[in-house]
């Protein structure tokens, strides 16, 4: 068993290595993706954006995730959730990146697996990228909508994306799909929340195999302090007490070691069960021209000297020529946007020249959806359990057993009622429908709000004595 598992990371690696020369490129059209969507927008957090760029390539490129980037409403693909929120830039340019190896090889193979489903609907395109922090266009942080549905949850508040990948794993695993896995990318700043105690805790006492952290650990958070200076140790310090499987490298932007963490973190032989990180030692700003913390939530000056030195290195680099070189922006806005979409374009058409890159990423993307099951055997949502929520007794207060309610003038904790409420519904559920119903619980207080909002509920009643 351990050998076959050894084994598919192996051989995931070595099918990646192959071709770490074309995501070397893919990396420097999403660095300059990044770059020119925030330098039009004079927004957006460029350091942490840019320093998670290699992680989130391996992981979308090596295999070690199961998605499909052009259906991500599949039921049985893996998992996304962008905890460090804020970078979210980085997804957009990535995206933007490989819907465009996708449109170019359409362009040239009209053949339906290189389509855009719902024409495009869907589909962040580097036209997008104007958008960004625009009223209607792409959010500042990270929104599960529209065409970054790859998301599966909103975040933002710093470190408070973590508790959600607990729910998304646990609920995965009690349905019977714990071959689904949840990834998750995190900041070391992201980590010093409270929650994400709860969630290291709640990870391992739920035996969540299937919940994969990635950790972007550049030292900075918005502060100019190094967080190492404010916070003790490190990511085996932080996780292996917790019970998780810690994998990681200092090298967290080259590519071969970058890959080999996230797929033994997403792949490798996992005998206790546990949940597991991969961790990266990055630089915040990687490439920028202005690192740590002070590349946290600032894009250059508009057009200013350093943004053109960057511009000037991919030109020399690819043999593309940016549109207003050395110049400061326009003044006019229509003519500003006009400048920022033709110079999208010449990055994009690097893609349209590097056929071989292209070709790879499009095939390659084709080729990872291919491994997200269309069903999963030992899926069960529903069964005998199904019908559950129609049953208007869970809702219907007034039927509840006399020994759920506290007497008038009786003080009671509010866990106490929740806690005599909750083993009365599951008693109630497992005597109607019998086992399986336990993944279920989220839902039926869901489905009680929603159907009568104003009624009260045993907690309140419990907790306001009359
Ligand atoms: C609850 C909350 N407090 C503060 C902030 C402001 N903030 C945004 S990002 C950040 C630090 C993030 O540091 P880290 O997780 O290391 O991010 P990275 O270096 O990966 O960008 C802070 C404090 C926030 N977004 N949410
Ligand atoms: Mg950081």
């Amino acid at each position: 068993m351990a050998r076959t598992v050894a084994s598919e990371v192996e051989r995931l690696f070595t099918d990646s290595a192959s071709a770490f020369p074309l995501w070397e490129v893919t990396k420097d059209v999403v660095d300059e993706f990044i770059d020119l969507s925030l330098n039009y927008r004079q927004s957006g957090h460029p350091g942490g954006s840019r320093s998670k760029v290699h992680l989130l390539l391996a992981l979308m490129l090596s295999g070690a995730m199961r998605w499909d980037l052009r259906r991500p409403w599949r039921p049985f693909g893996d998992r996304f959730i962008l905890s460090a929120g804020h970078t979210v830039p980085l997804i957009y340019a990535t995206l933007a990146t490989l819907n465009e190896a996708l449109r170019v090889r359409h362009e040239r193979t009209p053949d339906e697996r290189y389509a855009f489903p719902f024409d495009g609907k869907f589909a962040l395109t580097w036209e997008d990228l104007l958008g960004l922090r625009r009223h209607g266009g792409l959010p500042g942080h990270a929104e599960m909508a529209g065409k970054t549905l790859f998301l599966k949850w909103n975040t933002g508040p710093s470190g408070h994306g973590m508790p959600p990948t607990v729910g998304e794993a646990v609920a995965l695993k009690i349905a019977g799909a714990e071959e689904v896995k949840v990834f998750a990318v995190e900041g070391e700043g992201g980590l010093t929340p409270g929650a994400s105690h709860e969630t290291r805790n709640s990870a391992w006492g739920l035996g969540l195999s299937n919940l994969v952290f990635l950790l972007d650990w550049n030292d900075f958070g918005i502060d100019v302090n190094a967080v190492s200076s404010v916070v003790h140790g490190g990511p085996r310090d932080w996780f292996e007490p917790y019970g998780w499987r810690v994998v990681g490298t200092e090298q967290g932007s080259e590519w071969d070691d970058v890959t080999k963490v996230v797929l033994e973190a997403a792949r490798g032989d996992n005998p206790e069960r546990v949940p597991s990180v991969g961790w990266f030692r990055t630089r915040k700003g990687r490439g920028y021209l202005k690192y740590d913390y002070a590349s946290h939530g600032t894009a250059h000056a508009m057009n200013s000297e350093l943004f053109w030195q960057l511009r000037k290195d991919f030109q020399k680099k690819y043999g593309v020529e940016y549109e207003g070189v050395d110049q400061e922006a326009p003044k006019d806005g229509v003519a500003m946007r006009a400048q920022a979409r033709r110079n999208l374009e010449i990055a994009a058409s690097v893609l349209h020249m590097r056929r071989d890159v292209s070709d790879y990423l499009a095939d390659r993307l084709v080729e990872i959806a291919g491994t997200v099951p269309d069903e999963v055997p030992t899926f069960f949502l529903g069964g005998r359990a199904k019908d559950i929520f129609k049953d208007e007794r869970i809702c219907d207060y007034e039927r509840y057993p006399e020994a759920m309610w506290a007497k008038p003038g009786e003080k009671r904790p509010n866990r106490a009622a929740l806690a005599t409420w909750g083993s009365w519904v599951n008693t109630f559920a497992k005597i109607r429908a019998g086992a399986g119903t336990s993944a279920t619980r989220t839902s039926t207080a869901r489905s009680c709000r929603s159907r009568s909002p104003s009624s009260p509920t045993p907690a309140s009643r419990a907790a306001s004595p009359r």
